[in-house]
């Protein structure tokens, strides 16, 4: 359809943006957090004015395929967390302050709310607030409808996610991440006749969640391109030598790059990856598509251009495969619809011309 709507679809919902933070703890005080909802509106904005395709409501899925990837007592903490920590007569956002850390005990997960944010967050970047678990279980909505109609389509499909989730772990939130979207849609594809599932992961930020959910198993191939965290967050995950366990033994690779890498090398290792997902046989693809490795990126340090992610749209596009789009980072708000819905339309024009 030369100059006509292209198929890809875009899930979306209004209800993302029930989380609407005021606290982020960035360098020793409080700002407004970078994970703002007007993410989602520039996107889908971008989204209209290229005609990418038609933009859908999500269907409703329930806690089933959260519980598949998630601990029953996290999801609970997560839909009362902030009842709870008004309840304790708090007055800002809900913030972790103390960890079971090396010289504590992390056995039992105290029943005051104070100590049971240190058990279920990995970090202090991530307040909750009211609406973050509705926003939540929107944006895994989001994801499931994306995958699913990927899977019975062929076609490719974009999930407008937010709050992001690869940071989110099978019993830990932080990292802006409740809901790891990306985990809960690889793991409904294997329940959807797909045998082994790629997830790529292109945020510049190490996706430390999925890795963990999925690191002892062969089923998911878990690949990510990210700032070394000797350097960059997560800090304590990412390293290259981290190659899956047991039966999951070589299903996990991480390509760290130095502050400073830009196209030519990132996408060395963007290759590399396409290459073992290829000798890996998968049947579908989930992109963890943030575009916080952009050049402006306020909180990053690779130096992608625009126009390098319309050069990975057409690399992804490579791998053949159903697949599902889900956004996780990119806090060059004013480009982020741009670098977005570049990748976007790269892939499908390089999918048109083959
Ligand atoms: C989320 B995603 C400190 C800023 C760093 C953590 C970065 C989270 C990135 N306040 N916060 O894009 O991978
Ligand atoms: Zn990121």
């Amino acid at each position: 359809m030369p100059g006509g709507p292209t198929p890809m679809l875009t899930f979306h919902s209004a209800a993302t943006q029930q989380r609407r933070a005021r606290t982020e703890l960035d360098g020793g005080v409080l700002v407004t957090p970078y994970e703002c909802p007007e993410r989602v509106d520039l996107v889908l904005e971008r989204v209209r004015e290229t005609r990418l395709g038609e933009v859908r409501a999500p269907e409703i899925f329930g806690l089933g395929p959260v519980l598949a990837v998630h601990d029953r007592g996290y999801v609970d903490f997560l839909a009362d967390c902030w009842n709870d920590w008004q309840a304790a007569g708090n007055s800002g956002e809900a913030i972790a302050w103390i960890w079971p850390t090396r010289a504590l005990r992390d056995d039992i997960i105290p029943e005051h709310i104070d100590g049971r944010l240190g058990h279920y967050a990995l970090g202090a970047d991530t307040s909750i607030c009211e609406g973050t678990f509705e926003a939540a279980m929107a944006s895994k909505d989001i994801a499931l409808s994306a995958v699913s109609h990927s899977l019975a389509t062929g076609e490719p499909a974009f999930g407008l996610c937010r709050p992001p989730g690869h940071h989110a772990a099978s019993d830990q939130f932080g990292g802006y991440c409740f809901f790891n979207n990306a985990a809960i849609a690889a793991q409904h594809a294997l329940g959807r006749g797909i045998s082994r599932v790629a997830v790529l992961d292109v945020d510049f930020h190490h996706g430390n969640g999925t890795q963990q959910i999925f690191y002892e198993r062969d089923d998911v191939l878990f690949a990510s391109l990210h700032g070394d965290p000797r350097r960059c967050f997560p800090y304590f995950l990412g390293h290259a030598d981290e190659t899956g366990r047991g039966q999951g033994e070589g299903f996990n690779l991480n390509y760290p790059m130095a502050p400073g890498t830009g196209f030519d090398a990132w996408s060395r290792a963007l290759d590399d990856a396409l290459r073992r997902m290829r000798d890996a046989g998968c049947e579908a693809l989930v992109v963890s598509l943030g575009v916080d490795a952009f050049e402006g990126d306020p909180i990053s340090a690779f130096t992608l251009t625009s126009d390098d992610f319309t050069e990975l749209g057409r690399r992804l596009a490579g791998a053949d495969l159903p697949t599902t789009f889900l956004l996780e980072g990119g806090y060059a708000v004013k480009e982020i619809g741009i670098n977005v819905v570049n990748v976007l339309s790269g892939f499908e024009a390089a999918c048109r011309a083959s």
